[in-house]
């Protein structure tokens, strides 16, 4: 009896373990940062790529020789390699995993949509399996967590909530679609930390670089296009919040506010004094095969169920994905004007 006590006790006391795939993304470094703060030790899987693609965790890399410290740990593996995903689960024994990893650009999954369709779908399929056979093997639990997207409703008009239908709209929201039983969360994060060829990173990216004299012109393609933008880090805290839960369900996590592009060029622009249209042309080639209007989310769920809340609001966000490339560009102005590095070619 006493060491049935013993052993429940130093279960409790034991670190959590979370398995992130990835966490080399936006939201990815941004759960790692939180999972940490809550004490987790936290493993990532990472694709081999031939430039390292560690720069959004680097500044919360710890060497592995520092063992004590190290609590965030990488792993090579790839959710098209269903032996690596098992093999990993079953060396980490995770509590929880976060399936975040995609090829997550709407854009792109119409020039490689099979590719598209088998991380997104067949991936998430493939962790889910190594989850499951590792549960049933071994008699552990484990909480899973699959990032869906607002995508998915694609084209069925705001607001959406979990019970709306899907009508997705490209190869990628058809892939994240897929259900395959697992509950899903869809939501529309961004941040200072957002890949530079999504809309909100690519006009904040330009704009500091045209406030510092680097370049002069933004080419775009629809602004009529309406987002329901909100701050990654507030996100995953609501991924988090979700796993804590007895029963597994889906969420939505939104800010329950639209904005279309056209309203994000004239916040952010406005902020550093600049007029959008001065800078801003259009060019064909960024508009879609098939585009997605006007998604807002319903997040009343989330909020009664988890008593979660966004804490970082549109023009807030503009401002700090602003504020860092601005900063950002800076830097790279003094390295140019030192010689130290190539002016980009940008008109
Ligand atoms: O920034 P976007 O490329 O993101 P999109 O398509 O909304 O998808 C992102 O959010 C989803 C929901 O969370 C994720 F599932 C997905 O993985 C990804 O993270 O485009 C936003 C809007 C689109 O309507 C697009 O047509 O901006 C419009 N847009 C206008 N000019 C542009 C551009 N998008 C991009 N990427 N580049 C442009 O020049």
């Amino acid at each position: 009896m006493a060491s049935e006590n013993n052993e429940a006790r130093s279960e409790e006391m034991r670190r959590k373990i979370a398995l992130v795939t990835g966490i080399t993304g936006q939201d990815g470094s941004y759960l790692t940062e939180f999972l940490l703060e809550k004490g987790y030790e936290v493993h990532g899987l990472i694709r081999r790529s031939s430039n390292f693609n560690t720069q959004r965790i680097n500044h919360i890399y710890i060497d592995p020789h520092n063992a004590d410290k190290a609590l965030m740990k990488l792993h090579y593996a790839d959710l098209s390699d269903a032996s690596s995903l098992r093999r990993w689960i079953d060396v980490i024994k995770p509590d929880e995993v976060y399936n975040l990893a995609a090829q997550s650009h709407v854009a792109v999954s119409f020039e490689i949509p099979d590719y598209t369709a088998d991380v997104v779908a067949t991936g998430a399929l493939r962790l889910l399996e190594a989850v499951r056979s590792h549960t049933v093997d071994s008699g552990r639990t484990v909480k899973y967590y699959q990032a869906g997207s607002s995508e998915m409703f694609g084209a069925t008009p705001p607001p959406q909530a979990e019970t709306t239908p899907f009508h997705p709209r490209s190869p990628y929201a058809a892939s994240k679609s897929l259900r395959i039983g697992t509950p899903l969360t869809t939501a529309r994060p961004t941040s200072p930390r957002r890949g530079e060829n999504f809309v909100t990173r690519k006009i904040t990216r330009a704009l500091g670089r045209i406030k510092v004299g680097l370049q002069r012109k933004l080419f775009l393609g629809n602004l009529q296009a309406s987002r329901d933008w909100g701050f990654a880090g507030d996100y995953v805290e609501a991924m988090w919040m979700m796993l804590q839960q007895d029963k597994a369900d889906d969420y939505v996590v939104a800010t329950e506010e639209s904005h279309t592009v056209e309203e994000f060029l004239e916040v952010s622009f406005g902020y550093l004094g600049l007029n959008w249209k001065d800078h801003v042309e259009i060019d064909k080639r960024y508009f879609r095969p098939s585009e997605v209007d006007n998604l807002k989310g319903d997040a009343s769920k989330a909020k009664e169920v988890l008593g979660w809340k966004p804490k970082v609001g549109f023009e807030k966000l503009v401002k700090m994905m602003v504020d860092e490339d601005l900063a950002l560009a800076k830097r790279e102005k003094v390295l140019v004007d030192a010689g130290y590095m190539d002016a980009q070619q940008q008109p």
